[in-house]
């Protein structure tokens, strides 16, 4: 008896851990099934969810028509590497199929195909007879292109009758970018700010993004963060009011709700900025006070703010000049990091406090 437990048994586990280990692994499950089909049209009853239902029994029957499609949308973006189709019915298999992908399923990319009677770049072959495929048809795709949120079938070559499908099988594995960045901008526009501009082709899980500046493309100090719009396809938009002379890094992040981030760029925009004529002696300032260095052509007022990278004010004095060289002293709450002082709203340089 204990003999038998053991032959038996063991061979069992192994099987089912070789199950287990398989089903973890995306690309040998078929990620259509739980999901939404859509199709353009449908007839007698056979919707497009039939075609996802693990049940070949089951199928979705387009209204006859030489070109129909029906798409599933997969809730996240995935790279698709497979689309196996089985046909319901004897003759009702479209001769001429088309697989297209999209991150809205308003814009679609082609990236595979399977004509009638001909071999594709898998060696699939769709019959041109009136015989249903006795296995489905496997396409493998190797179209880098092949990934979103969608995947969609356009079946034609049926002018008075419909295409019926009674499963697609897709496999793939979850894109690991959480965000796919359509666009990502950095501009200079006139008189100093920089307009920071992206865009989304896809979102997944995307809970914020940040905007990090930075004058020597090293140390970053936080100039936005912004909330996701939602799943992706979405146009941002930050400015940065008080750039540096000269060269102005510009850091987007991206940060998942799990807490994840991922950088997804730096831009370096160049800003010449009116009133170059400034400058700051010591810089970095040790301590709390320094030299500020005027053109002079500069007003009689002068109107000094000290701001934070990401424009908020912590320091406002009015000075009267009597000098090119303007003493200030700086609160004694100021802490040591990297500031943005202003003068007369205008010309803006960039102030590092050290210890003194
Ligand atoms: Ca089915």
């Amino acid at each position: 008896m204990k003999k038998y437990y053991k032959s038996f048994c063991l061979p069992l586990f192994f099987t089912l851990s070789l199950v287990c280990l398989f089903s973890k692994v995306g690309y040998t499950q078929n990620i259509a099934l739980g999901k939404t089909a859509t199709a353009n049209s449908t007839q007698n009853g056979n919707i497009a969810s039939n075609a996802i239902d693990n049940n070949t029994s089951t199928y979705w029957q387009s209204g006859a028509s030489f070109s129909a499609n029906i798409y599933v949308d997969f809730l996240a973006s995935y790279n698709f590497s497979q689309v196996s189709i089985t046909w319901d019915g004897t003759n009702n298999y479209s001769q001429k199929v088309y697989i297209e992908c999209s991150n809205n399923a308003s814009t679609w990319v082609r990236v595979d195909s399977v004509m009638n009677a001909s071999f594709d770049a898998n060696n699939v072959v769709v019959p041109s007879s009136n015989v249903k495929p006795t296995s489905p048809n496997v396409i493998n795709i190797t179209n880098p292109l092949a990934k979103g949120r969608y995947l969609r079938l356009i079946c034609q070559g049926r002018a008075s009758s419909s295409h019926n499908i009674a499963e697609i099988d897709v496999r793939g594995t979850l894109t690991i970018l959480p965000v796919e960045l359509s666009r990502f901008n950095a501009i200079s526009q006139n008189g100093g700010k920089v307009d920071i501009s992206w865009a989304t082709a896809s979102e997944t899980n995307n809970d914020y993004f940040t905007i990090d500046k930075s004058s020597d493309g090293k140390d970053f100090t936080r100039l936005a963060k912004i909330y996701s719009l939602g799943s992706g396809g979405y146009d941002y938009f930050s400015v940065d009011k008080n750039p540096f002379a000269g060269n102005n890094y510009y850091r987007l992040k991206q940060v998942d709700k799990d807490g994840t981030e991922k950088e997804l760029g730096i831009k370096v925009v160049n800003v010449m900025l009116k009133n170059s004529g400034l400058s700051i002696y010591p810089n970095p300032v040790k301590g709390k006070s320094f030299t500020l260095n005027l053109p002079e052509n500069s007003e009689e007022i002068i109107n000094l703010e000290v701001l934070t990278l990401a424009g908020n004010r912590i320091f406002k004095q009015k000075y009267k000049k009597d000098s090119n060289n303007l003493k200030v002293n700086l609160d004694q709450n100021i802490n040591e990091g990297i500031y943005l002082l202003r003068v007369n709203n205008q010309a803006t340089i960039k102030l590092v406090v050290d210890k003194e």
